[in-house]
């Protein structure tokens, strides 16, 4: 019987929780720490251990048949594949921010400022329907510190308790996008691995009720 290989983040805020869901919806699997793949004993699942960032792009090619990540990735990456079910887990959002001192009555106060982030492909969505042109510098990390340290007026960047953006004087002032966790799927599976994914989402749906 052909098997269905689904992609979760190898480590990191999702991996918990993908595993766990997996495990609620009566899958076992042995999880080995360091390993790139593990096979459900009793479902036909391969399951492959990935950087998030590299999710959508494995879905799309095929290489990895469904994947579970975060919205905001499969939005910034831009990659051709179908979002199939919200799983009420890894919640945020991706916010503006601005230095707590900074006067801030609308999304117009952006215009032309420097505003840094991981995201800006979703950043540039947003400004250019706001009709705001903004300078976009991209980094891959610490974006909290970058007024700091001199290098943009403004941020862009996932927030959750809002606890790191307080401690870098920064404050919320604009909710780009809310974001979770999302099942996504390639958007050619055979016949087969259809019938092999409806069974799991009814499983996921059933624990997804259950909690609530
Ligand atoms: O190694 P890999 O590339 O796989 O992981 P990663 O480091 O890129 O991602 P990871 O594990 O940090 O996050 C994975 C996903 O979790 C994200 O893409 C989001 O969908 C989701 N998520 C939920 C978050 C947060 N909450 C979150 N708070 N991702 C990141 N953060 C960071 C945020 O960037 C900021 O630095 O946490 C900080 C803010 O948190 P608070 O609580 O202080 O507001
Ligand atoms: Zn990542």
């Amino acid at each position: 019987m052909q098997k269905l290989r689904i992609a979760i983040q190898k480590s990191g805020r999702l991996h918990d929780d993908s595993i766990k869901l997996l495990k609620e919806c009566g899958i076992d699997m042995n999880n080995g720490v360091n390993k790139l793949k593990t096979e459900a004993s009793n479902f036909p699942l391969e399951v492959f251990f990935l950087r998030d960032d590299d999710i959508p792009q494995y879905v799309e090619d095929g290489v990895a048949d469904i994947g579970i990540v975060g919205e905001n990735v499969v939005l910034e990456k831009a990659r051709t594949v179908d979002a199939i079910e919200k799983l009420g887990f890894g919640k945020c959002r991706l916010s503006l921010a601005v230095p707590k001192g900074m006067e801030y009555t609308s999304v117009k106060d952006m215009q032309n400022m420097r505003i840094a982030t991981s995201y800006p492909v979703i950043l540039e969505q947003f400004l250019s329907k706001n009709n705001i042109t903004a300078e976009i510098h991209e980094i891959s990390g610490s974006v909290e510190i970058a007024p700091g340290i001199g290098l943009a007026e403004a941020i862009c960047d996932l927030v959750s308790s809002g606890s790191t953006l307080f401690m870098n004087g920064l404050k919320e002032v604009e909710t780009v996008l809310k974001s979770e966790a999302v099942l996504i799927a390639n958007k050619s599976l055979t016949a087969e691995q259809i019938q092999i994914l409806d069974k799991l989402l009814f499983r996921i749906k059933a624990v997804k009720k259950a909690k609530n």
